[in-house]
């Protein structure tokens, strides 16, 4: 398959480079520099669960490509941007495989083919220009965005991805949502907190730090069920429990994106909680005031404008 990698972050580098492996796949990976020149100069390091190099194409310009799929990894605020750089090529489809909510809608504002959805457990950190170190194996899983689109193209992205060795399912439209919202019940608990109290993931795991995690569950389940996702609290805290164990050792994207002072994807994580639960009437303080500390946070860096 003839994938192109739009955005060559953690998440990014770690599936561009495991999908660059398959022989039969063919990968451009779009990025920044310096990583693209590391990349281009002397191949794509990853270290960690498994060791190699490979050499995937590699651009900073995202216009004018074509390939059967692109899978969309740059951080939520950067969507916008790339969906309107892919509207100038041509896929087949389009895979989000990034945090938060409402990165789908984006993308289908932008292009025509259809738009899958994606979540990942995969543990990556993108350590130095040229070189991702791969911290965990996890699982990912796709599906269509809307319930008419592709489900046979979920399948094949689910197929290439299988090749390189990623363990993989493949989900309706029903299951993906249902499986972004446990995802997002994970980040909405681990990611700010974890920011904000400069702790690894395991923090979660006991008090005080594991006492977040039922008020969030039942946030996020109630905005879920609210949106028409069947969801149960009591689920909810248990999938984000597991995620808390599975992570213990991991700093969050949030924890990284503050330690190096820059933008937090909080919009799209406790923000898209609080928008969602506002316009059904419900009441999530938990997230509300996690959402308030990071945005604070960010105002004060001159990261955001403030609140008007
Ligand atoms: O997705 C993550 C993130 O850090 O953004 C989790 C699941 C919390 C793993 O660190």
């Amino acid at each position: 398959m003839d994938i192109v990698v739009f955005g060559a972050g953690s998440i990014g580098s770690l599936f561009g480079a495991l999908l660059a492996r398959v022989p039969d796949h063919s990968v451009t990976l779009v990025g920044r520099e310096p990583h693209v020149a590391a990349v281009r100069d002397a191949g794509l390091r990853v270290t960690g669960v498994d060791e190699f190099v490979v050499r995937p194409a590699v651009t900073t310009d995202g216009t004018d490509l074509s390939a059967d799929l692109a899978l969309v990894t740059v951080k939520a605020f950067d969507t916008e941007t790339a969906a309107e750089e892919l509207a100038t090529g041509a896929f087949r489809a389009v895979c989000s495989l990034q945090n938060g909510m409402g990165n789908e809608e984006t993308l289908a504002r932008h292009l025509e083919c259809p738009v899958l959805a994606g979540t990942t457990s995969y543990g990556a950190v993108r350590e130095s220009p040229g070189t991702v170190a791969w911290n965990g194996r996890g699982d990912v899983v796709v599906g269509p965005w809307e319930p008419t689109d592709a489900t046979g193209v979920a399948e094949e992205v689910g197929e290439a991805f299988a090749a390189a060795d990623l363990s993989t399912a493949v989900e309706d439209a029903a299951g993906i949502r249902r499986r972004l919202w446990r995802k997002l019940a994970a980040n909405a608990a681990i990611n700010p907190t974890t920011a904000l109290a400069r702790v690894e993931n395991g923090a979660l795991g006991d008090p005080p730090g594991s006492d977040l995690v039922e008020p969030i569950a039942r946030e996020v389940a109630a905005t879920a069920r609210a949106s028409g996702v069947d969801l149960d609290a009591d689920e909810t805290a248990a999938a984000v429990t597991e995620v808390v164990d599975a992570t213990a050792a991991n700093e969050s994207s949030m924890y990284r994106d503050v330690a190096r002072g820059r933008r937090t994807e909080i919009d799209v994580i406790n923000g898209y909680v609080v928008e969602q639960a506002r316009e059904h009437g419900i009441d999530v303080p938990t997230n509300r005031t996690l959402r308030t500390l990071i945005r604070t946070w960010e105002a004060a860096r001159g990261l955001r404008e403030p609140d008007r």
